[in-house]
């Protein structure tokens, strides 16, 4: 039976492919960890640890007494608080992965996944459906973290055979956790301030597109990556992976039908910067072709959703 540890669970990510990996694997086949033993109480259907990926024997300890045969390592600091604090950002990104992949191949774990992200790019890069190996030139500690990263991937395939797998994520959009840190993040808290009727003040312009996805659609990416037959994964980087696209006037615009008296103001700040150096839209043409990836959600879909389920899920009052 599989065994799989998921860790940085709590995530924006965690929150739900951990739910989705126990529906499809069983409850008793997964084991959620997070530096937060706070978020314990959102694991109750699987077996929990508080975990912090940094402590190298603790982990460890966990995959030998578990039995551990796969692994999500999901545990990061994201692009616009990794500018924050960009030497800590550097050392979780950098030390978890090392510590991961340095005990898949100890253990022999059959499978790890490794979330990168668009944050590769950077301001050189070719801008619109940008190819899978563009230029890169990343200009943010997370984005230079996610570079060097995909190449520790692929060299522990190639030297040690690990069997890693990853994916360049765009903005993942979801409803059941807050945001966590990212440029994209003004994508899921729109949605909240429009179901409070508040204002929202958007940290980027009107007109910045970016790439961006709905989680349902990150999560069967990723099942469907990690599900795929071992010769038919030709890149051992990480996959370009695209969703949508869109800018902050035009996911305003998806929730005017429900919101119509919902307000919107553009105030930039640094993160304008780092979302300017990423790219518009991306070219996923080799995850279409190796494992047949097709996204479902367009933007409108997406809003639809979200607009239906975020309010019960956060206890809000449905939109009046
Ligand atoms: C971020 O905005 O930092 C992340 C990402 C694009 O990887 N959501």
């Amino acid at each position: 039976m599989a065994k799989i540890l998921v860790i940085g669970a709590g995530g924006q990510l965690g929150t739900e492919l951990t739910k989705v990996l126990a529906e499809t694997y069983g409850n008793e086949a997964v084991i959620a960890t997070d530096f937060h033993e706070s978020v314990k109480n959102k694991f109750g259907y699987c077996t929990f640890h508080t975990l912090n990926v940094m402590d190298k024997a603790a982990l460890a300890d966990i995959v030998e007494k578990e039995g551990v045969t796969q692994v999500y390592h999901l545990a990061a600091i994201l692009s616009a608080l990794g500018e924050k604090n960009p030497v800590p950002a550097w050392d979780l990104n950098m030390g978890g992965l090392l510590n991961v992949l340095e005990v898949a191949r100890a253990f022999a774990i059959d499978k790890v996944f490794w979330p990168s992200s668009i944050a590769v790019f950077g301001p050189n890069s070719p801008k619109d459906q940008t190819p899978q190996q563009a230029f890169k030139d990343p200009n943010t500690v997370y984005g230079i973290s996610k570079l060097a990263g995909e190449h520790w991937c692929e060299y522990y395939f190639n030297k040690y055979g690990v069997d890693v797998r990853s994916l360049r994520y765009p903005g993942l959009i979801g409803y059941k956790s807050l945001p966590g840190g990212g440029t994209t993040d003004y994508a899921v808290d729109i949605y909240h301030k429009a179901l409070n009727e508040e204002k929202f003040t958007c940290f980027l312009s009107a007109d910045t597109y970016l790439p961006m996805m709905y989680m349902e659609d990150a999560i069967q990416a990723t099942i469907q990556l990690m599900n795929a037959p071992k010769e038919n994964i030709t890149i051992r980087t990480s996959y370009n992976l695209s969703g949508m696209r869109f800018s902050p006037q035009e996911i305003y615009q998806s929730l005017l039908p429900y919101f119509p008296n919902f307000t919107i103001e553009y105030v930039s700040d640094f993160r304008q910067q780092i979302a300017d150096s990423w790219p518009n839209s991306i070219d996923d043409s080799a995850a279409q072709h190796d494992w047949n990836w097709k996204p479902a959600f367009d933007l409108n879909a997406m809003t639809a959703t979200i607009v239906d389920n975020l309010p019960s899920y956060f206890n809000y009052n449905k939109h009046k």
